[in-house]
């Protein structure tokens, strides 16, 4: 028991053996982790909470908002607000940023959330998450407003998400590879499961939402039709397909043992780029893949070097591992 790692040890000793994480950002993560400790808990009521449901409003992306969506969001908020490390948040659930109230001091770091993703399981008791994203405010401005926000995803100094399925696992990265922390309820504390996390170059196993296959670009269909004719096709294998309809789950499972995990574009509301967020999902998913070897696309470019123009721009995505990814890629560059 005793040479069990805490995300608290875990965190001094990036801060203090790797000079990776000043301590407003150590401050930052730990505030954020207590966060989805709380989170979890409140998943785990379900029914019994009575926080199962639709809260009879709707979110900035025209969602219908889960009473559960607000709460997480309220629990981020309440619990970074005070701590002096942030000057500001943005979420999937709010229309603007959250500037920190002049009655708190302000910090140096931005913090963007998708505080529940994956809503529509919630009520089916399939795993669910939040998404967190951290940047550095740029240098020289006086206050904070949202065009401090758009940022490429290369300037996060952090990402991360927490899932609440059979285990409540939280997964990090600071720039120095992946890790993954599982909530120990009996003590009440994140302790570390598992480092250096590596997803295989190779995969038999690719996430998608097949209902959509009539509205997708010929490259998607190629490369799904190519999964699909498996051994005998030109692939030479057989695939396997799972789709989750939670994308810190789906993208849980690749970085546990492979695959790839799609949300292209596709004819239905042509304008969009595609139906994921950049700046806090596709963004934090993409730091986390590429730490762990992984490689993330919009299926022409990088995730991590697309310059957002809004906070809640929408994006395409190709992520996981990497000899697949580049392999769509290739083909929507082929044309
Ligand atoms: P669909 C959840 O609402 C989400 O944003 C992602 O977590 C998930 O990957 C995707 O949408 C599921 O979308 O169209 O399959 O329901």
């Amino acid at each position: 028991m005793s040479n069990r790692i805490s995300l608290t040890r875990y965190l001094v000793e990036q801060q203090r053996d790797h000079g990776h994480i000043p301590s407003q950002l150590r401050l930052l993560l730990e505030v954020v982790a207590r966060a989805c400790k709380s989170i979890s808990q409140a998943v785990n009521k379900g029914a019994l909470g009575g926080v199962l449901g639709s809260a009879g409003s709707e979110n900035v992306q025209g969602e219908v908002q889960k009473k559960l969506d607000i709460i997480a969001n309220e629990v981020l908020i309440e619990a970074n607000e005070w701590g002096g490390h942030l000057a500001a948040m943005a979420s999937e659930e709010m229309d603007g940023i959250y500037v920190v109230p002049n009655r708190y001091p302000q910090g140096e770091y931005l913090l963007l959330f998708d505080p529940l993703d994956g809503s529509s399981n919630i009520d089916v008791n399939v795993s669910i998450g939040t998404i967190f994203s951290v940047l550095k405010k740029p240098e020289g401005s006086s206050g904070v407003d949202e065009k401090d926000f758009l940022q490429p995803g290369s300037q996060q100094v952090a990402a991360g998400y927490c899932v609440y399925g059979p285990q409540t696992t939280l997964v990090l990265t600071v720039g120095d590879g992946v890790a993954m922390f599982t909530l120990d309820r009996e003590q009440g504390s994140f302790v570390l499961t598992q480092e250096n996390v590596r997803i295989p170059e190779d995969t038999k196993e690719f996430a998608i939402n097949m209902s959509n296959m009539r509205h997708w670009d010929a490259p998607v269909k190629r490369y799904i039709d190519e999964c699909l004719a498996g051994k005998d096709g030109p692939r030479g294998k057989d695939f396997n397909m799972r789709w989750i309809a939670s994308m810190v789950a789906d993208v849980h499972r690749i970085l546990t043992r492979g695959g790839i995990f799609m949300y292209p574009w596709d004819k239905r509301e042509p304008e969009k780029a595609g139906k994921l967020r950049l700046m806090y999902e596709a963004n934090p998913m993409a730091m986390l893949v590429e730490q762990a070897g992984g490689a993330a696309t919009n299926a022409r470019q990088r995730i991590l070097d697309l310059q957002p123009t809004k906070l809640h721009e929408r994006v395409s995505v190709v992520l996981g591992s990497k000899n697949e990814v580049e392999r769509v890629t290739a083909y929507h560059l082929q044309g």
